[in-house]
């Protein structure tokens, strides 16, 4: 048996004098020390050894494992050491060559207006809401006194999930569920994507942004409304910006109105921005129709709300002179990066 120890560790040593790769070394590992390998069975064949040979020969099958043990070491170290070596001289770096450049993207103009829009009204006391771009037909519709024959209902104006079920037209359904989950004062604004079946050109997107508000309280008149609005168009177009509110139609709104601004190109002498007229069309307003508020479960002998919405692209582009709305969704970084 003391020969076949000598012989365990000369094969050892003979082959990891002899191995190129960890894979050799861990072949002569378990040739050697695994469950299987030549010195452990020499260790379970012990047992019939008296005590004193199994004392001494013990002792030097600890030894030729502690040898073999470090051997394996050694040579795993030196091959490792040698690999990386080799890798070293095989990697070539230039250090003088310049680095990689770092495009850092830049904001989206539309995120860019979303956020201006949004300081303004919460400077003026109104919290964001937020809403599901899929809606039911009748958040969408009925809660806002669309009737069952109203055009924008149409299938070929409206992306339709299934007959509940759409892509909201606006993000009035967003003011719909605040209306029904909080009491009065309400004073909230929805800035978010909204979907409808339009071919796109130079002005129409299937797919654009609207910020709607909505205010509910004791006592609120036309006045607040005017008053809210016209602070907003100063804030958000300069303090020279005059506002002017034209009669209009809307069926969540009576009395419903647009809001023009006095042009913040040329003042209002008439330019290419304005077409001429010295006024730019900037949003739709109203005080919200009782019909809306009783969806709402507010009581319209004590209340009474306005709101408003607003094309987020139409003012971007009026802005920045963006000529065609389709430039704001090819993300064309050269486009994009001109509004840092
Ligand atoms: C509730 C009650 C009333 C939201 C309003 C407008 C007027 C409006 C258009 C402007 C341009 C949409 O992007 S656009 O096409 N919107 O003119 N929106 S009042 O009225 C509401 C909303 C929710 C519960």
């Amino acid at each position: 048996m003391k020969e076949s120890l000598q012989q365990i560790l000369n094969e050892a040593r003979e082959r990891l004098e002899a191995a190129t790769s960890l894979k050799d070394t861990e072949e002569v590992r378990i040739k050697i020390l695994g469950k299987k390998g030549d010195l452990t069975s020499i260790l379970k064949s012990m047992g019939g050894l008296s005590p004193e040979e199994r004392k001494e020969l013990g002792m030097e099958a600890n030894t030729v494992k502690a040898q073999v043990e470090q051997m394996l070491k050694n040579t795993q170290e030196q091959l490792k050491a040698a690999a990386q070596e080799a890798r070293f001289k095989a990697e070539k770096i230039d250090v003088t060559e310049p680095g990689k450049e770092f495009h850092l993207g830049t904001e989206h103009p539309v995120t860019i207006t979303i956020n201006e829009i949004s300081e303004v009204f919460k400077s003026m006391g109104f919290t964001l809401t937020e809403g599901p771009e899929i809606e039911t037909v009748y958040n969408n519709f009925d809660a806002l006194n669309a009737g069952p024959d109203h055009p924008a209902r149409d299938w070929t104006d409206t992306f339709y999930i299934n007959d509940q079920v759409l892509l909201r037209t606006q993000t009035s359904p967003v003011q719909v569920r605040t209306l029904q989950s909080m009491k009065p004062p309400i004073r909230v604004f929805a800035p978010g994507r909204c979907f409808r079946c339009d071919t796109p050109d130079a002005t129409h997107s299937p797919m654009f942004h609207q910020v709607e508000g909505l205010v509910v309280d004791e006592g609120i008149t036309m006045a607040d409304l005017k008053g809210v609005l016209d602070t907003f168009a100063k804030k958000m177009f300069g303090s020279e910006t005059r506002t002017k509110f034209r009669p209009h139609h809307f069926p969540f709104t009576e009395p419903s109105a647009e809001m023009d601004v006095s042009c913040f190109k040329c003042g209002g002498r008439g330019c290419r921005v304005c077409k001429g007229s010295g006024w730019i069309e900037i949003l739709g307003c109203g005080m919200v129709h009782p019909s809306v508020l009783k969806v709402g479960g507010i009581d319209t002998e004590k209340y009474t709300g306005f709101a408003f919405g607003l094309g987020v692209e139409r003012v971007a582009m009026l802005k920045h002179e963006i000529d065609d709305i389709r430039l704001l969704y090819e993300n064309d970084m050269r486009f994009i990066e001109q509004f840092k």
